[in-house]
């Protein structure tokens, strides 16, 4: 955190003695963990754009940007050491800080219910414990996670096919039957065109901007779980705030979180984007369909509460239905 020198040194020097650092505007430095200006990075681009508009003279965020300034799976270990102040970034991306950050993924209430039933609160104090950090704003739910492929299946089984994963995917895709191959988003475009994978896991949206569309032949239906993604802001960093710097991010975090009810329009189109780029939908029989979700939340939990037995259950009992 900087802060630059906004007034004369002997009026900053009388604030800070009396305990008052009101009168300084605040500069943190974000980062996210997608690439800038993608899909999954654009609801933390409008939410630093509010905080910079609402915030002038009081709170700004500076923005480093996304895999180009650090890789994906170290942004979770640079926000809890506060190497940056604010991240943007999936729960999936820092199960090496909190295992537990996976079980997002897994939600199937929305967070404003999840907000008055404990669940957020109980995930805030592993936050708080394991992160060193407070969990803003989810931007990101109601994005369903698929499977996607270059060559085709016939019934719901993996088996045979090398398919690129994030610990999202690993449990559901290994119970399937699959060999699975762990890469940060921005190597999958080569690995597809190299052959090193048949197929890879990814939310219905965003498959356009970074060319994948180019390289995947099919789309299996149905999707599972909620794609998540984060605004976190490291502990340390928040303490210093003022009150009306908090607010300023609170009510930008308020307001971003609440776009995750715009999502589904967003999959609609990539849906039909996705039709019209040639990818084929692959559909199984209702009760395949069923036991292909069933087995996904199943192997989904079950990964979860042996990552964290502590933890686990009770993070079950409040996201699941
Ligand atoms: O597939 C991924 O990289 C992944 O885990 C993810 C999570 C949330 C949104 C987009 C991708």
């Amino acid at each position: 955190m900087r802060t630059p020198i906004t007034g004369l040194v002997a009026a900053t020097a009388t604030a800070l003695v009396l305990g008052s650092a009101a009168a300084q505007e605040t500069t943190l430095k974000a980062v996210t963990s997608f690439a800038e200006k993608t899909f999954y990075s654009r609801g933390f681009e409008r939410f630093i754009d509010k905080v910079n508009a609402d915030g002038k003279g009081v709170i700004q965020i500076t923005y480093v940007g996304g895999p180009k300034a650090m890789p994906p799976f170290e942004v979770g270990n640079a926000l809890k050491g506060g190497v940056v102040d604010v991240a943007n970034v999936t729960g999936a991306f820092y199960t090496n800080v909190m295992p537990e950050a996976d079980a997002w993924k897994l939600t199937e209430r929305p967070m404003r219910e999840l907000r008055a039933n404990g669940g957020f609160d109980y995930m805030a104090k592993l936050y708080d414990q394991k992160m060193n950090a407070i969990f803003l704003a989810r931007h990101i739910d109601n994005n369903p996670f698929h499977v996607y492929l270059t060559k085709p299946i016939n019934s719901p089984d993996l088996t045979g096919l090398k398919l690129r994963i994030t610990p999202v995917y690993r449990d559901f895709f290994q119970a399937m039957g699959a060999t699975v191959v762990q890469t940060a988003p921005g190597e999958v475009y080569t690995a597809l065109e190299r052959g090193v994978v048949d197929g890879y896991g990814w939310p219905i949206t965003g498959i356009f901007d970074l060319g994948w569309h180019e390289k995947t032949k099919f789309r299996v239906d149905p999707g599972f779980y909620s794609a998540e993604v984060s605004i976190l802001i490291n502990k340390a960093t928040w303490a210093k705030l003022t009150d009306q710097q908090r607010k300023i991010l609170t009510d930008a975090g308020t307001w971003i979180e609440a776009q995750a009810d715009d999502v589904p329009k967003e999959n609609e189109a990539d849906i039909a984007k996705q039709a019209a780029a040639g990818i084929k939908v692959i559909t199984f029989s209702p009760e395949q369909a069923a036991a292909y979700r069933q087995k996904a939340y199943e192997a989904g939990w079950a990964g979860v509460i042996k990552q964290s037995p502590e933890h686990g259950p009770k993070l079950k009992e409040l996201f699941a239905k």
